[in-house]
């Protein structure tokens, strides 16, 4: 046989008998596994813990004590939402990510790059003074700067839905949540993400990542923070009649 010849066998896609997640009601990494498992109709079970109080059991099956995890018929874990994701669209019909390797590499980049914007936004909640505040939302433009002229529309590639849009879907969400009490700026002029944004917003499996709770949710988790977009919605909430910008003068300078 002239095994140089030979096609190179498919990859197995088989259905997995029972899916559960452990997950998180805010966290942009569980919400990526979840519309994954969405898109791909996998039917699963899911489990929310309080990151704050997390339960034994799951301290001795989390290596990293983070979520999400991925248990596989009660009898593997997964854990890393990048992993958990292409392990499911490995093994389920109508690949989420490119064929070609040079195009799947250079996606898997992109959601890594998702990633990096993840930790900027955890920055900018976190940040206590003005000054931060406003070099992290420098940051974050930049980076969708980096994207305007990456992104085709009105998803990552165009008309196909794929595991770029279940990482950036879950990173718009904040900004549709965090823009309803002040004007970022950060989407300027950027028409190309612009779109993208309300292509994913619109997509039915990342509006049911998440409850119906999760504005409040976010607020409630960053207002308990001494951060600068803390008393931003202190502010608003204060007065919610009242224009944010006058809201914010009685007490700090608006950013
Ligand atoms: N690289 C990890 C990041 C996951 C992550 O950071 N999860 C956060 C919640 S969004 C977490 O579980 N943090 C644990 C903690 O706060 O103690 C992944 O992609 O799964």
């Amino acid at each position: 046989m002239n095994i140089a010849a030979s096609p190179r066998p498919a990859p197995a896609i088989h259905r997995v008998s029972h899916l559960h997640l452990i997950s998180h009601k805010l966290c942009p990494y569980v919400q990526r596994s979840v519309i994954t498992l969405i898109e791909k109709g996998v039917p699963y079970a899911r489990t929310d813990i309080d990151l704050a109080a997390k339960p034994e059991w799951f301290r001795e099956i989390s290596p990293t004590g983070k979520v999400p995890l991925l248990q596989i018929d009660n009898r593997h874990t997964l854990f890393e939402s990048a992993v958990i994701c292409e392990y499911l669209d490995e093994t389920t019909e109508t690949p989420l990510l490119p064929q070609d390797p040079l195009e799947r590499a250079r996606h898997r980049a992109w959601i890594e790059f998702g990633s990096a914007i993840l930790n900027q936004i955890a920055r900018l909640y976190s940040v206590n003074d003005e000054t931060g505040f406003d070099d992290v939302r420098t940051t974050l433009r930049e980076s969708f700067q980096r994207l305007e002229p990456v992104v085709v529309t009105p998803y990552f590639t165009g008309t196909e839905f794929g595991l770029v849009d279940a990482v950036f879907g879950p990173i718009f969400r904040y900004f549709d949540v965090f823009e309803s009490v002040t004007d970022l700026g950060i989407f300027d002029g950027l028409p190309n993400v612009r779109y993208w944004r309300q292509s994913l917003r619109e997509r039915e499996s990342v509006r049911q990542a998440v409850g119906a709770d999760y504005p409040q949710t976010l607020i409630a988790f960053v207002e308990a923070r001494n951060s600068w977009l803390a008393r931003l919605l202190q502010a608003k909430s204060r007065s919610p009649a009242q224009p944010l910008s006058a809201a914010v003068h009685n007490n700090h300078p608006a950013p």
